[in-house]
């Protein structure tokens, strides 16, 4: 890598240019973006686990179908993603055997546990609401594969986000135990949705970088503070508490939230949430049962002319 190289990278940067796949680009860059997009596509994979748990016991064949579809959208951007960061050099069998170890990272807000109905709802509304803020902000990312799989995602997302806030909403106006169950979701979800859009930007040891280089257009604060400013008057606007004492609204309309755990934060990023090792448990047996389908395509690729002809 020579400081000329590096120079005129960065002007491309600055004139808003999109970088493609066999365009230059610095070592790092290409690192952080595997890093970063493999991170994201594991997350859609096992995002699909908490919500997938619910399927069999939907209240109705209407909300049974759209958590199927929503399921199947998770698998999808997860393929979108895999490809997306293929196209940097790394291999999706390298990536699978990153995350089936335990080696890889996916989105804490996954390690969570889906109790009632309820959290059905409350995901939409929240994890895929704090989700957009942050994939709008990567749709105008500096790497053109993964900026445009964001928009696609995107716009899949915002139905989850609605039949997410269409439930909750129903629920909060509805029975005695309804509106409990809400509550109870909201209590549960608040901080880890809080938490899933990163460490404070002073702890946040990739942004620098990132934002360097155009891939993080925001920080993860100011990411946060958009998703805090939409929710919290829509959540107080349904009848719901939100489960932050110290909340406020300041002078220019900002809310204000109060202390994150970041100690729960970390411990459930190294591993030790409540669900980590049921999430890798279910994503090693999906795998290990679907390795007829591997097989069968290998066998496929390798068939002879003549039985290529058959
Ligand atoms: N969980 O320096 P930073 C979804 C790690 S998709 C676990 O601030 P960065 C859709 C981070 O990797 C949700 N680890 O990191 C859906 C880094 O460690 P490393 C996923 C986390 O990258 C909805 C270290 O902490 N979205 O929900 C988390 O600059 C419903 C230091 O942090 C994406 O992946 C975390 N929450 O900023 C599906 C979007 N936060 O790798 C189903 C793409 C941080 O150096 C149902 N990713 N860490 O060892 C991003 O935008 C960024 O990676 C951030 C973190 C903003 C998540």
């Amino acid at each position: 890598e020579t400081q000329e190289q590096l120079d005129a990278f960065e002007a491309r940067i600055q004139r808003g240019e999109k970088i493609e796949a066999n365009d230059w680009m610095p070592a790092e860059y290409r690192r952080q973006l595997i890093r970063m997009i493999s991170q994201h596509a594991h997350s859609e994979v096992v995002g699909m686990l908490p919500e997938g748990a619910w399927i069999t016991r939907a209240p109705s064949l209407k909300r049974k179908t759209i958590l199927i579809a929503k399921v199947q959208d998770e698998a999808g951007h997860g393929q979108y993603l895999y490809h997306a960061a293929e196209t940097l050099g790394i291999s999706r069998e390298e990536m699978v055997d990153a995350l089936l170890s335990g080696k890889a990272k996916y989105s804490s807000i996954f390690n969570y546990p889906t109790l009632t109905w309820a959290d059905i709802g409350m995901i939409g509304w929240l994890v895929d609401g704090a989700a957009i803020k942050n994939q709008t902000m990567l749709a105008g990312c500096s790497y053109g594969p993964y900026s445009r799989a964001m928009v696609r995602i995107c716009s899949e997302e915002t139905f989850h986000h609605k039949q997410g806030k269409e439930m909750i909403v129903m629920y909060a106006q509805g029975t005695p135990e309804q509106r409990a169950m809400a509550q109870d979701a909201l209590n549960r979800w608040w901080w880890p949705a809080m938490m899933m859009l990163g460490p404070h930007d002073a702890d946040s040891p990739n942004s620098g970088v990132l934002t360097r280089w155009g891939v993080k257009l925001k920080s993860n604060d100011e990411v946060r503070q958009e998703f805090i400013n939409e929710h919290v008057p829509e959540l107080l606007e349904a009848g719901l508490t939100i489960p932050d004492p110290d909340l406020y609204q300041d002078e220019n309309g900002d809310w204000k939230h109060g202390p994150i755990n970041w100690d729960e934060f970390w411990s459930v990023v190294k591993g030790h949430g409540q669900m980590n090792r049921q999430r890798l448990e279910a994503r090693n047996a999906a795998h290990d049962e679907g390795a007829w389908v591997r097989e069968a395509l290998e066998a496929y690729m390798n068939r002879t002319p003549a039985q290529a002809a058959d």
